[in-house]
């Protein structure tokens, strides 16, 4: 299978050392506007085409897949042309600025028949996908209550100067994944109440929320994010879980523990694996891309829907914009009205 990236950004050098890793997968062309860093990575990577406009790339085809790497003022844009190119297509989160331009996304790869997924990897970290298969397993009985939690103190700014510019951050940034990990949980929510704060007095948005939801199977969640939290041990980028079930609890607590309690307790270890181009702390996050990138693929050759497709992914933008309206509103919102 033949790939082409866009965007050679912070990001995508994890994408491309993870379809380096992925059997049968060759990445044959590469974009970037900013011609420094399309070719520092295309040396990095051995990729000889290299295309500062994506137009052209597509005019010259010969690749199966697209992977937009780019952040999401671009992303609509680009999934439309590459739709009309008839390639499958992989796009970063936030996968849209809105739902009218998420909603169009899908359509576009829906109309052509080409597989859309959305880069939406915290909930294939190792560590969430152990802790999921406990929940799938019915071993703490059915969840009724949990909370998602992401509180941390890393600078974020420095490889991602763009975060501190946003009117919009935490929620929209990372808070996203957190929110699309309550979705994998506990299924899909039908209200939420949000507040936000600013903290940091060096960025335009905010770095604290808050979020309640209401989930369809009567489960409550809590998913708090945090950026300006200083603690030590700092748990960069670790998202840790409670869960009450009705026979029992779940907790990820921080150093990837996963501790179950039913009648007995059972005590894992489920860090992740360091791959040998990641680095600590973010090889919890780098792992999971070479897992999306895996599902992508495996999903196009088998002809499946892979789990966080763009209409997937339309649950979890919802669950963004609807916060932002709770939190300006100071009411909870219904995700019918989003
Ligand atoms: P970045 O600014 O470092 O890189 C983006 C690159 O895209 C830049 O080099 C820019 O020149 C290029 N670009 C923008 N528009 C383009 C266009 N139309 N055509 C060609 N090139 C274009 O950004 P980043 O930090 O790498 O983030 C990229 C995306 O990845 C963001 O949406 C971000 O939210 C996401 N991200 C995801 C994760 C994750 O764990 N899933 C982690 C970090 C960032
Ligand atoms: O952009 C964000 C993401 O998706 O994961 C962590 C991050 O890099 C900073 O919040």
């Amino acid at each position: 299978m033949k790939g082409a990236v866009i965007g050679c950004g912070f990001f995508a050098q994890n994408q491309l050392e993870a379809w380096r890793d992925i059997d049968g997968v060759e990445i044959v062309a590469l974009c970037d506007q900013d011609a420094e860093r399309l070719n520092a990575s295309g040396s990095a990577f051995g990729v000889e085409r290299r295309y500062t406009d994506a137009a052209k790339m597509f005019d010259e085809g010969g690749f199966d897949f697209v992977d937009i790497a780019t952040t999401v003022g671009s992303h609509r844009t680009l999934v439309e042309i590459a739709a009309k190119a008839g390639v499958h297509i992989i796009c970063q989160k936030p996968f849209a600025e809105n739902m009218a331009d998420a909603r169009a996304m899908v359509d576009a790869a829906q109309t052509v028949g080409k597989t859309l997924m959305v880069h939406e990897n915290f909930r294939w970290q190792s560590p969430i996908q152990a802790a999921l298969n406990v929940v799938k397993s019915g071993t703490i009985g059915k969840p009724f209550f949990g909370r998602v939690s992401f509180r941390s103190g890393y600078d974020v700014f420095s490889g991602q100067p763009y975060l501190a510019e946003g009117k919009r951050f935490i929620i929209e940034d990372l808070g996203i994944h957190i929110l699309d990990i309550s979705r994998a949980l506990f299924g899909d929510a039908t209200q939420i109440a949000a507040t936000t704060r600013r903290i940091n007095p060096n960025i335009n948005g905010e770095d604290v929320a808050t979020m309640m939801l209401t989930h369809e199977n009567g489960a409550t969640s809590f998913v708090d994010c945090s950026y300006a939290t200083q603690r030590s041990p700092e748990t960069f980028p670790q998202s840790l879980l409670e869960i009450d079930g009705t026979l029992g609890t779940l907790r990820l607590d921080a150093g990837y523990r996963l501790t179950v309690q039913t009648e007995g307790e059972t005590q894992t270890d489920v860090s992740p694996p360091l791959l040998p181009w990641a680095q600590k702390p973010w090889h919890n996050i780098q792992e999971s891309v070479l897992t999306i990138q895996q599902h992508f693929v495996d999903c196009i050759n088998s002809g499946r829907q892979p789990e966080t497709s763009g209409a997937d992914n339309l649950k979890t933008l919802a669950l963004v914009e609807a916060a932002y309206m709770a939190a300006e509103q100071g009411c909870t919102v219904s995700l019918a009205d989003v």
